[in-house]
């Protein structure tokens, strides 16, 4: 790598000329390409903006200016050229780089991110920092088309235009969220790529003014006096002037010579600036370009053909077996609509979308309106299945507690990707929507052992006449066989798995399957173990557990979610408003910390909540 191996900060990529920098720009795809083969990853986000990043990264003075990368997935290049070259090959590994940007891994990376829209909000916070501290660096925010469907993203906008501070919004458009975006502030940006309507809108424009009596006539002369101030009125640079950013572009953002004179034009404002850059998102990589969706967020791959090598078993997933059966049940009962935040593809939802088209709503990056937009559907008479991953579906929880549970609308959250999830780390897991949903009244909370459990849930919350969740694991089911009549749950009935006297495990969703392989491991050593899957956190089985508590005083629960507030939590809660003495209650689950990224099955081990580590709690529990 002639240029990248010379580069060990931002400082040595201003040594190169101009004219060198399309040659680092190649060698660099081609890392990120090979990298992200093995360890997977967000490939096409990040290839799209390689230009971007080294004109940033050649026009501003990073660390002093502040460079923030809204959700922070595309940011593989910035973390190539700013001393994270050695080590990019560990990226998504346990204790290797992060999928995302992140404070503690370099002062490169201004704010820590994973979650979508924050850019603005945490750029303008520094700009106003740095003005009371008369500090002059720059704030350069990156933030894409689809985070930028955000309310978070516009309530930053409305605050920033509206002081004015010193910040860089770079929009970088792709027309792709990890779908195609949606929504009307899509279309808008595209709009102005077609000559055609600009000339339609140009003609329906004067028109209209010139229908309006008096003063239409009056704007229309006036608007027409020069051609920039009717355009005005249509490029995309209309919205964000309203909110007063100086608009800029749209410029192309693969041409680096462009950018870069760009950039240092803006660099010299000292205002809010809006730079609109179209990118195509997995440039450079025929695959990634042809399916820009699949390519987003990948597994490993081959690099010549972009064909996956991860295993295949036919295990179904916990997302594909609820889209499945969600498409079932919606058949039956045309009641039931499904929304998504963004996530047709992620949450399995895309082939109900095939489907009943007209009862699935996309709602963009915009979890809190999706869980209010389920809720008025609610109120009349549908069935709304919001499905939204743990981890995303925490912005909304005002919503679910407010405009859901208050009045008790029926409306069913469907909660993928809980527990560990993996390589993406400490903003992806999903270990607090046990704590974050049992606490509000009338909820009803449930997890399954199993896919097959799962889909009786699904069954059981399409007729509960409440607000109900249940939340499943990220990855294949654990590959039972799914009954063909779907039965619906008791509300709060637990099952018991497996008796003995010695030791009560209580076990929740995923960790149901661990709690009977630490069973038979204890039974090895004479430990005899009672393992109950509870299903609900809530309502518990309150009258089961303890009927056993009564019997079986040691106690061990198991969850994969924080312990504080969540499944153990309630269990404890339970027995101590039931009274009963002398039991000892051991809680597994996640202590109060942040879990890192790294393999699913390697960070349970490592937190204790696979078959070992359980049988190991429960024996340093006995002796
Ligand atoms: C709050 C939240 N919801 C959902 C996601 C999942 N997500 C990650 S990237 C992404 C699409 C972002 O699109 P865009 O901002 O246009 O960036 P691009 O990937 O196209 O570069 C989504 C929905 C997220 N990170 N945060």
């Amino acid at each position: 790598m002639k240029y990248l191996d010379s580069i060990n900060s931002p400082q040595d990529l201003k040594k190169l000329d101009r004219k060198e920098l399309p040659l680092l720009a190649r060698e660099i795809r081609e890392v990120i390409i090979n990298t992200v083969s093995r360890t997977g990853g967000h490939l096409a986000p990040s290839l799209g903006v390689v230009e971007l990043t080294i004109a940033i990264h050649y026009v501003f003075d990073a660390p002093r200016d502040k460079i923030i990368w809204d959700v922070g997935h595309q940011a593989y290049a910035h973390k190539l050229l700013t001393g994270r070259r050695d080590r990019f090959h560990t990226l998504r590994q346990y204790q290797g780089l992060s999928g995302f940007t992140k404070m503690s891994e370099s002062p490169y990376d201004a704010f820590t991110t994973g979650h979508s829209s924050t850019s603005i909000s945490a750029g303008l916070g520094i700009a106003c920092a740095k003005y009371l501290k008369n500090d002059t660096s720059k704030i350069i925010v990156v933030i894409g088309d689809g985070s930028m469907t955000a309310g978070l993203a516009f309530e930053g906008l409305n605050q920033a235009g509206d002081i004015k501070k010193d910040i860089i919004v770079i929009l970088n458009d792709n027309e792709m969220s990890i779908s195609p975006n949606v929504g009307a502030f899509s279309s808008f940006l595209s709009r102005k790529l077609s000559a055609k309507y600009f000339m339609d809108l140009r003609r329906d424009l004067g028109e209209f003014l010139k229908s309006l009596p008096r003063v239409g006539d009056n704007m229309y002369q006036l608007a027409k006096r020069t051609e920039e101030a009717l355009k005005s009125f249509i490029t995309p640079g209309m919205l964000f002037e309203a909110f007063d950013f100086d608009y800029f572009g749209p410029i192309r953002g693969h041409r680096l010579d462009h950018l870069i004179s760009t950039l240092q034009n803006v660099k010299e404002m000292r205002e809010a600036i809006l730079l609109h850059v179209i990118t195509k998102k997995g440039k450079g990589y025929p695959p990634a370009e042809k399916d820009p969706i699949y390519f987003h967020g990948v597994g490993s791959f081959e690099v010549k053909t972009g064909n996956s090598v991860s295993r295949r078993r036919d295990i179904p997933t916990y997302t594909e077996v609820f889209g499945d059966t969600l498409v079932d049940l919606a058949r039956k009962n045309e009641k039931i609509i499904a929304v998504t935040a963004a996530m047709p593809e992620g949450t399995g939802l895309k082939k109900f979308a095939e489907n009943f088209p007209e009862r699935f709503f996309d709602v963009g990056i915009a979890e809190q309106h999706g869980v209010t937009f389920a809720a008025g559907m609610a109120t009349e008479g549908f069935r709304p299945v919001v499905a939204i991953y743990s981890t995303f579906l925490q912005r909304a929880f005002d919503q679910i507690l407010h405009d859901v549970s208050l009045e008790r609308l029926p409306v069913v959250f469907a909660l993928d990707r809980a527990g560990i999830v993996g390589e993406d780390g400490p903003t992806h897991h999903g270990l607090f929507d046990l704590s974050y949903l049992r606490l509000i009244p009338g909820m009803v909370v449930m997890a399954p052992k199993d896919e097959n459990e799962m889909r009786r849930m699904l069954k059981t919350a399409l007729e509960y006449n409440g607000p109900i969740a249940f939340r499943y694991p990220r990855g294949q089911g654990i590959g039972v066989p799914l009954e063909e009549e779907i039965k619906p749950l008791k509300i709060g009935e637990a099952e018991i798995l497996a008796h003995g006297k010695d030791v009560l495990i209580l076990a929740i969703g995923s960790t149901v399957l661990p709690s009977l392989m630490a069973q038979k491991e204890l039974k090895e050593q004479n430990i005899e173990a009672t393992v109950v899957n509870c299903r609900f956190v809530k309502p518990l089985d309150t009258e089961l557990i303890t009927r056993l508590a009564s019997d079986i005083p040691q106690i061990v629960t198991v969850e994969e979610n924080v312990v504080h507030g969540g499944f153990g939590s309630a269990v404890s809660e339970s027995l101590s408003d039931a009274g009963i003495p002398n039991l000892r209650i051991l809680r597994l689950g996640i202590p109060d910390l942040f879990v890192e990224h790294g393999a699913q099955a390697f960070l349970r081990s490592k937190y204790g909540l696979d078959g070992p580590g359980i049988a190991r709690a429960v024996k340093r529990m006995l002796s």
